[in-house]
């Protein structure tokens, strides 16, 4: 078998990952020239770089010792004399003038989920069995009908949803949108480092262990995929982004984007109060003069059970990732080079041993490195935080039925509650136990409910309003 090329084998010595060449002549030509297309698409520096970080491990104690509650726009509450209507208003126009575009990020393995899949695909509507992707583009299509325009949807993938999902929509006629509102783009990947020596790790004797870089590799891919020239060239000013994971979504929510416009911020976030002190969300939190999200894994328990006097959690402020950027604010931080800081997550990641054996460690034996598209909250100069209710925004499915929290049966109740209290606000009566299910062609949202005139006193039946 032919050796290494010279010059694949300089590069690698260069960087002292000479190792990763130690099997090549075992390899097949096809074999090795995946290998050596991987290899030479790291970015050593980079790696280097975040391996010698990885000793300074950011002091989180001292972080939440700093961390305030965000001043936010509470429920129901005006902000620096901006109303709810006046947001609404606001937020409309800008969406009807074409000037809002989608993102969805579902770039992320749904391991906790058990659902092999790509996540949106996975089927989440009560009675109608819509997926989540159904769920989201059907969101965005009532948005469209509502303002009277076209709405572009860019869909982050990642390397194991990419392929399957952009299948999925063209076997599914892109769930109704047309070909130039939908497309999709690619996040980069980060190899898995041995967490003693920080050496790369191969999956396989032709393959190295990469994995998604975080959503906040958003930032990069969406300049790297040409998605933000495009959002550019259709004079798009602000994103809506939402993760798939989240069916109760209201696309390009007005509202949000009304407050995001008109207090001039350049990334908005929206959370909701935390149903207990370790919730498995981020903490929106304010440190000095600025917005910082913590995640749960990282807050310590002390900071999170600090409690205020009437007995309501300090941070109180749970992040759902659902924010609002300013198209200007993202271009401007996809040329930063060094891009958003790493986290580092120690995980058990199998890897061909010295002998060429696949080795499972049952242990954390590697680092995954991830960065987080809230990161790009500090270094915003103006970022505004506003509060949703949980019961109209917030549903995730992140882990398979029988699990304490945000389940596809915690989802789907959700779901057909919310359309229950919807057509309750419109006077109709749903008898106990009774399911129902909206599509948002039928009624966007509860306002539009009450504008379906006279329907039928009380639903004794489930019922899927299409
Ligand atoms: C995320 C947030 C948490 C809270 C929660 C709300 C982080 C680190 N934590 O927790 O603060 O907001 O969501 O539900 O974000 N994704 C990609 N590419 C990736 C990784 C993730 O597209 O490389 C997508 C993934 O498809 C999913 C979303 O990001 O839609 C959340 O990813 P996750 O499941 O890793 O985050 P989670 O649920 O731990």
């Amino acid at each position: 078998m032919s050796p290494a090329p010279t010059s694949l084998r300089h590069l690698c010595q260069s960087v002292g990952h000479e190792y990763l060449l130690e099997r090549w002549e075992r390899l097949s030509p096809q074999q090795q020239s995946g290998l050596e297309k991987q290899i030479r698409e790291l970015d050593f520096r980079q790696i280097a770089r975040v391996w010698s970080e990885a000793e300074t491990h950011i002091d989180w104690n001292a972080l939440a010792l700093q961390a305030e509650p965000p001043q936010s726009v509470r429920l129901g509450e005006s902000y620096r004399g901006i109303s709810c209507e006046d947001a609404k208003r606001a937020g409309g126009e800008a969406i009807a003038s074409g000037k809002v575009a989608m993102i969805l990020v579902a770039g992320g393995q749904g391991t906790r989920l058990g659902f092999d899949l790509p996540k949106g695909m996975f089927p989440i509507g009560p009675l109608s069995g819509r997926t989540l992707f159904e769920m989201h583009v059907d969101s965005l299509r009532g948005a469209m009908k509502r303002h009277g325009v076209s709405i572009p949807l860019f869909i982050m993938t990642g390397p194991s949803t990419d392929r399957p999902t952009r299948e999925y929509f063209a076997n599914n006629h892109r769930l109704g949108l047309k070909e130039d509102e939908l497309f999709f783009f690619e996040q980069g990947t980060m190899p898995a480092l041995d967490a003693t020596t920080g050496r790369i790790l191969l999956e396989s004797p032709d393959r190295l262990a990469l994995s998604p870089d975080g959503h906040g590799g958003i930032v990069a891919a969406l300049s790297r995929s040409g998605a933000m020239e495009k959002s550019r060239s259709r004079g798009i000013e602000v994103f809506f982004y939402a993760q798939v994971d989240n069916p109760l979504v209201t696309a390009c929510d007005p509202t949000l984007v009304g407050y995001h416009l008109l207090s001039r911020s350049q990334m908005t976030t929206q959370v909701v109060r935390k149903r207990f002190a370790k919730e498995r969300v981020g903490n929106v939190v304010q440190i000095h003069s600025k917005t910082h999200i913590i995640e749960y894994s990282d807050l310590p328990d002390t900071a999170a059970h600090e409690i205020n006097s009437d007995g309501t959690l300090k941070l109180w402020a749970g992040n759902i990732a659902v924010h609002v950027f300013d198209r200007e604010f993202l271009e401007r931080h996809a040329t930063n080079s060094e891009g958003l800081p790493f986290h580092r997550a120690h995980k058990a990641v199998p890897y061909i041993d010295a002998h060429g054996v696949l080795q499972k460690p049952a242990a954390p034996n590697a680092i995954k490195l991830e960065r987080f598209v809230f990161d790009l909250l500090p270094v915003a100069d103006r970022t505004l935080v506003v509060e949703g209710d949980a019961a109209k925004v917030f549903a995730p499915v992140k882990n398979a039925d029988g699990a304490a929290t945000d389940t596809p049966t915690t989802s789907r109740t959700a779901i057909s509650a919310l359309h229950q209290a919807w057509l309750q606000e419109a006077g109709v009566q749903v008898t106990e136990g009774v399911q129902v299910e909206i599509h948002p062609l039928w009624a966007w949202d509860a306002e539009e409910v009450r504008t379906k005139g006279t329907g039928p006193a009380r639903i004794e039946t489930d019922t899927y309003f299409v």
